[in-house]
């Protein structure tokens, strides 16, 4: 074969599955497949009533013979024991799957049990994992949210990166006539916006900058939890619009996150209709708020379907877990001169962050520390 030939056969868009995990990461699966029904994803859950109402393919059972097909009745350990008996049909899901990201709602039994489980099978598969959980409302009482915070400490030891959506901050007190049907389903949103966006961006629509490597370094290196918040605009000024709403947006702390922020990265969408100073209008104002040095990385994905719109997603990290390294542990130029452009990181370099000092997880004389698509020698598309 040529190199030309190899190079060509190894080049494949990076494998995002999404998977929802429990009745609310089920429903909320279900209600993204019904937007796009080609995103890659399956919903799990111990419950057969709730996977059977759920118009999807692809579901799976678990916990047959410890639940009976029921609920987990808010018991995590009947949730994580459901799973650990049918991890091997997780395996199977997994396969060349480059980044996984989980969705679930912790309070209950079968989300907080199940998903620190599967986020440790994944990562022993070497995807990178993303989990996005939405944690309870106040009004579910303390004991759910003793659930919700207890089983988020587990994922943590586990996972990547947390996107923690406050489902209390999605609501405003004052508005005591919301239905609290709308207030669950706004959480879902939010799910929804963050991985079509992401994976839009992974796409290859992406038309400039932003790609796996990217999402990669900020969701490798940052402290555990990334924040996430996306705002759309129509119209002749839907660029200023988009910047506003990101500046001051409640799951940023109305923006404030933006000012001690340590990385960044922006994913735009338009339609054949966006402009260049579009885009600069909403990075310069974004800028602007940011503080020198930042790790700024950013993408822009052109789809017909946005015509006459434009939607922005911002993920943050507030602290790195530590300066990021190379395999030298020689510190990286990652400043980023807002006057300079875009920042991007040297994938190649990319050093095992906090596990270069520990010993490397070997299976199958594979590092499983170092990302599949480096393992395997995938080119990912620029
Ligand atoms: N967005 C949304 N969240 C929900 C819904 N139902 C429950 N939740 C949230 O998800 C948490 C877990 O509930 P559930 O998914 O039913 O539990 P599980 O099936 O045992 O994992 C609850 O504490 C709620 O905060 C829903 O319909 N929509
Ligand atoms: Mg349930």
């Amino acid at each position: 074969m040529t190199d030309q030939a190899t190079a060509e056969k190894g080049v494949r868009a990076p494998r995002m599955l999404v998977m929802g995990v429990g009745s609310s990461g089920s429903r909320a699966v279900s209600a993204m497949i019904s937007l796009n029904p080609e995103l890659d994803a399956v919903a799990i859950d111990t419950d057969t009533k709730v996977l059977e109402a759920l118009d999807l393919d692809r579901t799976i059972h678990v916990g047959a013979t410890i639940t009976r097909g029921l609920s987990s009745g808010g018991d995590v350990e009947l949730g994580r024991q459901s799973i650990e008996k049918d991890s091997s049909s997780i395996r199977k899901q997994l396969r060349e799957v480059d980044l996984l990201v989980i969705v679930a709602g912790l309070g209950g039994g079968t989300g907080s049990g199940a998903v620190p489980v599967i986020t440790r099978i994944a990562r022993e598969a070497g995807a990178l994992v993303l989990i996005m959980v939405a944690m309870p409302f106040k009004f579910e009482g303390p004991k759910i949210t003793r659930i919700a915070e207890e089983s988020l400490k587990r994922i943590r030891s586990h996972a990547d990166a947390i996107i923690r959506i406050q489902n209390e901050r999605l609501v405003d007190r004052s508005d005591s006539d919301l239905p609290a049907e709308e207030a669950f389903a706004r959480s879902h949103q939010v799910m929804m916006d963050a991985v079509f966006s992401i994976g839009r961006l992974l796409s290859r629509n992406g038309i400039c900058g932003l790609d796996f490597a990217s999402i990669h370094t900020m969701l490798r290196n940052c402290d555990g939890f990334c924040h996430f918040a996306s705002a759309e605009g129509a119209g002749k000024d839907r660029a200023k619009a988009v910047a506003d709403h990101i500046l001051t947006h409640r799951l940023l702390n109305k923006g404030r996150m933006l000012e001690s922020a340590v990385g960044l990265v922006v994913g735009l969408t338009g339609g054949r209709d966006l402009k260049l100073d579009e885009i600069e209008c909403v990075m310069n104002r974004i800028h602007e708020k940011l503080p020198a040095a930042v790790w700024l990385n950013f993408g822009v994905a052109v789809d017909p379907a946005f015509e006459g719109r434009l939607s922005a997603i911002t993920l943050v990290a507030e602290q790195w877990k530590e300066p990021l390294v190379d395999g030298g542990n020689r510190q990286m130029g990652l400043s980023f001169n807002k006057n300079s452009g875009q920042g991007e990181l040297p994938l190649e370099t990319t050093g095992k962050g906090e596990f270069t000092y520990t010993d490397p997880t070997v299976h199958n004389n594979q590092d499983l520390d170092v990302p599949t698509y480096i393992r395997k020698d995938i080119k990912l598309p620029r």
